[in-house]
């Protein structure tokens, strides 16, 4: 790439990336940010279904990237992942977590409705997910004399935004898994750290009623007066995995929203 102004900042080092479906995915956004850095990264997918695309995205752009399936609702599927990176790379520097789902019928209407198995469900994909990846990321974190955990977060597990319900509430657990992940594995020189993203039409974003409008709402109500692209997130995700530029920062949750969060009325 000819305007690649990172070239060789992640020379030599290897990532993991959880959670790319599409090419507009957010993961998809950082991964190319962290391969531009000159990083070898492999990548994880949610089942056969989504096998196809990622393929075809990872081939195109990044040919020789592992590819492991795995849903991370099962603690064996992730043990997995990292047997197998620890056998191709033999260590670790950077692990990207951009996993969430709630059912449907929970992102709208009351969050009052919601039923135990929603909440069970929006909390074991979204908010546990981090923990179980972690512990299993640890060891190869380690062997590399530390790394950099970055999860995705959104503004509506700080306050409540129409329709977010259950995904907030499982949004402010992954936020606080965030700073007592970033404790318990800060003496081992592994940085634990969240970007809440504004809004950004992905798949997760397209099954949303009226999804339009809240770009549109923040066209004018955020301080830059526009929405923020994937891109500007993955320049955020270099920033979290580049030792050299944010070795000090862990337990923070950065917000890359145009800065919505910090406007009120
Ligand atoms: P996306 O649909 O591209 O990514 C979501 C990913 O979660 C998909 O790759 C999907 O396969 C994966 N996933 C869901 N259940 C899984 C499971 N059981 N096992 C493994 N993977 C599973 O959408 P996105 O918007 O890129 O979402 C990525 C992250 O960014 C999410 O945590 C989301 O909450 C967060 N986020 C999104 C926005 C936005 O507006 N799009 C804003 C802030 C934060
Ligand atoms: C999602 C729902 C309601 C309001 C929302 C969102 N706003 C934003 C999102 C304002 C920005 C997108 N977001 C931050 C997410 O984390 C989305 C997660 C998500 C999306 C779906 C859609 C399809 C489905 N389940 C989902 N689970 C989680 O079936």
């Amino acid at each position: 790439m000819s305007d690649n102004k990172f070239q060789g900042l992640l020379a030599g080092k290897t990532g993991v990336i959880f959670g790319v479906a599409h090419k507009t995915s957010i993961a998809w956004g950082i991964a190319k940010k962290l391969h531009d850095a000159g990083m070898k990264l492999a990548f994880t997918y949610q089942g056969e279904r989504l096998l196809d695309n990622v393929k075809k995205l990872v081939d195109e752009e990044m040919p020789g990237s592992l590819l492991i399936d795995c849903d991370v609702t099962d603690d064996a599927q992730v043990e997995a992942v990292f047997t197998k990176l620890d056998a191709e790379f033999g260590k670790l520097h950077t692990v990207v977590h951009s996993v969430a789902f709630a059912k449907k019928e929970d992102l709208a209407g009351g969050f009052i409705d919601t039923s135990r198995d929603g909440f069970m469900l929006a909390h074991n994909i979204s908010a546990y997910s981090l923990t179980v990846v972690a512990k299993y990321a640890q060891p190869l974190l380690v062997k590399n004399g530390g790394g950099s955990i970055i999860t995705l977060t959104y503004l509506g597990g700080e306050r409540v935004v129409k329709n977010y319900n259950v995904m907030g509430v499982a949004k402010a657990a992954l936020d606080m898994s965030v700073r007592y992940l970033a404790s318990d594995l800060g003496p081992q020189n592994i940085r634990v750290n969240a970007i809440s993203a504004g809004p950004i039409k992905t798949l997760a974003a397209r099954g949303i009623s009226g999804f339009s409008d809240i770009l549109s709402y923040m066209e004018d109500h955020t301080p830059m007066k526009r929405n923020v692209t994937q891109d500007e997130v993955g320049g955020t995700g270099l920033y979290l995995a580049c030792d050299e530029l944010s070795s000090g920062v862990t337990g923070e949750v950065i917000h890359v929203d145009a800065g919505f969060h910090a406007v009120g009325f």
